[in-house]
């Protein structure tokens, strides 16, 4: 049997937050708009690796434990629907410095690892609604969340009872 895991990088976001971000979900949403993400499971993906052996994710461990940069803000400001991959989305207006340093070092790091990088640029967000109708009013933000990201964590996507659930496997600290 195969010991391979369907694994990314993602940065976790605060309780407090998670909770407003889902209040405001509910507020401007109805229902039906697709399949919403758990509140549990929202997150800001960094680094997508794919399905990764034990000694591959092993490997990326150890690189991802060398990276030495500072934390970094987050603010999310801007909200928006990609009708291809059927996504509603929260995510910063303009993302800082920090924020793409982390996400392109963990792709580069991904990438000669062998894990496939599609081409596309990063562009940070987190993730509401997957899914979603064609047809959906997106409502303008009117909100403004901000958080201090001092970490970032390596995720396993497991697909259980017809659902899938992330799992925080290992957290690292930014610092320089
Ligand atoms: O949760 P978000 O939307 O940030 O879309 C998948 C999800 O993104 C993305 O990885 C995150 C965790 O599952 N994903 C899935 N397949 C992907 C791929 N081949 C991918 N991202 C890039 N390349």
């Amino acid at each position: 049997m195969s010991d391979d895991r369907r694994l990314f990088f993602a940065v976790e976001v605060p309780d407090a937050i998670r909770q407003e971000i889902i209040d405001w979900r509910a507020r401007h949403f109805p229902d039906d708009t697709g399949r919403p993400v758990a509140a549990a499971s929202l997150h800001l993906t960094l680094a997508f690796l794919g399905e990764v052996s034990a000694a591959k994710s092993q490997a990326l461990c150890a690189q991802a434990a060398r990276i030495r940069q500072p934390g970094f803000s987050i603010t999310l400001d801007d909200a928006g629907h990609w009708p291809r991959s059927r996504v509603v989305w929260v995510g910063p207006r303009r993302a800082e410095r920090g924020l793409l340093q982390l996400a392109s070092l963990l792709r580069a790091q991904a990438a000669r690892s062998g894990c496939p990088q599609r081409s596309l640029p990063f562009l940070p967000h987190i993730t509401l609604w997957r899914q979603a109708r064609h047809d959906i009013a997106l409502p303008a933000p009117g909100f403004l969340w901000r958080w201090q990201v001092d970490s970032f964590t390596l995720f396993e996507s497991q697909f259980q009872s017809g659902r899938v659930r992330y799992r925080a496997l290992e957290s690292w600290t930014l610092s320089q």
